[in-house]
């Protein structure tokens, strides 16, 4: 247990602005215990992540090198946007929970506690046509930690991974540009870790999983963020080299629905524009092959695009 003193001498703050911070933080559902009104802690096995735990777990020269973390925050997304002009490349922005959490195109990204909710700033120097392939490198990146845990996780083009054929991660990157080409590139990905159904909204318990119902108890998310990181280095570093193409076998041998019969329409353009067809992989540039019943290859790039089994 910290005392009330103790805790404000840590954070630099009066004795009565830490009892008010820890109040905040039980009100928003955090677990801290306060003993006979002296001081407060989170007892040790609650699940709050751990910054150390996290650059234990590092292997990267540049990404997760800088951290910035949050309890509650509307989106990492967001925050990392608004670093980007101050943070060095590869500057990771965490929480333990977004209040405003962003999928594509405005859609919501459910963020309650549990979940990995992480940001890295990026500076690559690529045309912005490039940028959507990142979220193939870093869904294949997720797809990877994942595996090296013993799950077995697939690449949902252009940026979900699943496993047991339920999301289980999304990714959303945000270009910053000037007419002089991008500046920087914002990665978010979120992965429901140690998400019990019950936190989602029923609509999306069908059709997501977490990983603390995958191995049956809670995951280290401290370590797994590490673990995302480790692996997606080295493919961004081969992305800035060469592009997307020498990563596309890594992506190609964890990609959902190959061979397999789908769907895929334009989310903008509505229900109308939709094509049927069997996926046969990716190309490239990462667009999507899709042979039609009459035996077209049709190509599509990552766009507003949403692909489906049928
Ligand atoms: C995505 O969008 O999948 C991108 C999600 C990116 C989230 C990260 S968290 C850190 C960073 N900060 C942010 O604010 N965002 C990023 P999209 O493909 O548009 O999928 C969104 C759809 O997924 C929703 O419309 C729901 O159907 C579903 N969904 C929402 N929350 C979910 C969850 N927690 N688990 C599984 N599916 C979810």
């Amino acid at each position: 247990m910290f005392s009330w003193d103790d805790l404000a001498q840590r954070a630099g703050v009066t004795h009565d602005e830490a009892r008010r911070s820890a109040e905040r933080l039980r009100r928003e559902g955090f677990p801290v215990v306060s003993l006979d009104g002296q001081g407060c802690t989170i007892p040790e096995d609650e699940d709050i992540l751990c910054l150390p735990g996290i650059y234990r777990g590092l292997a990267t020269r540049v990404l997760g090198r800088q951290i910035c973390y949050t309890l509650t925050t509307g989106s990492t997304n967001d925050d990392a946007k608004a670093l980007a002009g101050i943070c060095p490349e590869g500057t990771l922005v965490t929480c333990e929970a977004q209040t405003k959490g962003k999928g594509r195109l405005s859609r919501q990204w459910e963020s309650p506690r549990g979940g990995i909710f992480m940001s890295l700033i990026l500076k690559p120097q690529i045309p912005p046509a490039a940028v959507p392939s990142l979220a193939l490198a870093a869904g294949c990146a997720v797809a990877a930690a994942l595996e090296a845990t013993g799950i077995d996780a697939e690449v949902k083009w252009p940026n979900d991974v699943l496993v047991e054929g339920k999301k289980l991660a999304g990714i959303l990157c945000e270009l910053g540009a000037t007419g002089a080409g991008v500046q920087h590139v914002i990665v978010g990905i979120g992965v429901n870790a140690n998400i019990p159904a019950s936190r989602l909204p029923q609509e999306l318990r069908e059709r997501s999983i977490s990983l603390s119902q995958v191995v049956g108890k809670p995951v280290d998310r401290s370590t797994l963020i590490a673990r995302v990181l480790n692996q997606f280095e080295p493919l961004y570093f081969r992305f800035l080299e060469s592009g997307i193409e020498p990563i596309i076998p890594e992506i190609s041998t964890r990609l959902a629905y190959l061979g397999q019969p789908v769907m895929i329409h334009n989310t903008a353009l509505g229900s109308g524009d939709v094509h049927h067809g069997i996926l046969r992989g990716l190309d490239r540039d990462g667009s999507l092959l899709i042979e039609t019943p009459e035996g077209d290859i049709l190509r599509f790039a990552a766009g507003d695009l949403s692909l489906r089994a049928k």
